[in-house]
């Protein structure tokens, strides 16, 4: 049996290899087809202004940006001011299928990491109710990840996530501090010239 202490998080459900290659293969051929209509743009932190190191794009009814403004999810492109491209019926799927009791997802980010990215312990704060679950699904290198509590100051530990991996953050690790340390380059092949592709579905808006 494969056990992982990741399952120790409460709220915290984790599905290793949940898509196989081929669906893997099926959803990234969606996400060029998403991002060629919506490409990726590298936000920047408020107020600094200091560029992200991943690059992002959204799909489905609204999308999360940031910029020198703030954070905040709107539903059009920033820079092409057109509205995000639909959301792949694949992910509608795995939403009813592992939070079947939530109202439907608004937003998906697509999160690009190229080797030598990462992104600093946060919490996901920006939408306006937090009973809906937070939906990952990876794609490309495998990732060490990071979980921590509420507090900033609880302890965290360090999990990986691979291509094909799921978690779903709900109960008390819906609110959990997280982040992205290193992408381990070279671990897949699903992605021709390597990096990683996370993609979050969140529910923004209460039902
Ligand atoms: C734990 N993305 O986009 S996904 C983000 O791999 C983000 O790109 C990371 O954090 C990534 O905001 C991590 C896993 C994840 C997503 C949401 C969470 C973990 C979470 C919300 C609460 C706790
Ligand atoms: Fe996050």
């Amino acid at each position: 049996m494969k056990t992982s202490p990741i399952h120790a998080l409460t709220g915290l459900a984790y599905y290793p290899d949940y898509f196989d290659w081929g669906a893997q293969d099926a959803l990234l051929a969606e996400i060029r087809a998403i991002v060629a209509e919506a490409p990726l743009f590298q936000p920047v932190m408020p107020r600094t202004g200091k560029p992200f190191s991943v690059k992002m794009s959204n799909c489905g009814p609204l999308g999360w940006v940031s910029d020198i403004n703030g954070y905040r999810y709107q539903p059009a492109h920033p820079d092409t001011g057109r509205p995000w491209p639909a959301m792949p019926a694949a992910l509608t799927e795995l939403w009813d299928r592992l939070a079947p009791e939530a109202p439907p997802p608004e937003a998906c980010l697509i999160n690009f990491y190229e080797p030598g990215a990462r992104m600093g312990l946060h919490q996901d704060r920006d939408e306006d109710m937090f009973d809906a679950p937070v939906i990952s699904v990876s794609l490309g290198d495998t990732a060490t990840f990071r979980v921590g509590g509420t507090s900033r100051k609880d302890p965290t530990r360090s999990f990986r996530l691979a291509s094909g991996d799921v978690v779903v953050l709900g109960g008390d690790a819906r609110l959990a501090h997280h982040g992205i340390d290193r992408i381990l380059a070279g671990t897949s092949t699903l992605l021709k010239n390597g990096g990683r592709i996370n993609l979050t579905l969140r529910r923004v808006t209460a039902a």
